[in-house]
């Protein structure tokens, strides 16, 4: 039985709207999106939070971010722009213990956020 929210849907044990997947990562579509593009890329491999990172999670997180950076562009809003957002712990709003990477887009994006 899988642990967590993420993992189940990596097992699908639980549905998703699936945009790329391979060996190491998953990138699905959020299910309560905050912008017309919003898609949550994840390791296959369990990392509750970013301060469990380390050293040997250099390449993983690049490949995460070049993932992102792929998926803006099939999505057709690389040039007009985008944002990627890890949250770290509740203050942060990270929700689900296992880290995911939120890419969004397709509006314009408040800065400073909120
Ligand atoms: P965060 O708040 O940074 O931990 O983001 C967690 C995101 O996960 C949040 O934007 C909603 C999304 N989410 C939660 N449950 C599910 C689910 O069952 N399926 C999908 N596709 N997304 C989910």
């Amino acid at each position: 039985m899988s642990e967590d929210l993420f993992e189940k849907i990596i097992d699908r044990e639980i549905p998703a709207d699936i945009v790329f997947e391979n060996d190491e990562l998953l990138a699905f579509r959020d299910i309560n999106p905050q912008a017309p593009v919003h898609v949550l890329i994840i390791p296959k491999r369990k990392i509750r939070t970013l301060n469990d990172l380390d050293e040997d999670d250099a390449g993983l997180v690049g490949r995460m971010v070049l993932a992102a950076k792929e998926i803006a562009a099939s999505e057709g809003i690389a040039e007009d722009g985008y944002r990627l957002n890890l949250n770290c712990n509740e203050r942060a709003g990270q929700s689900v213990w296992h880290i995911h990477l939120h890419l969004l887009g397709g509006r314009k994006m408040d800065w400073p956020p909120g």
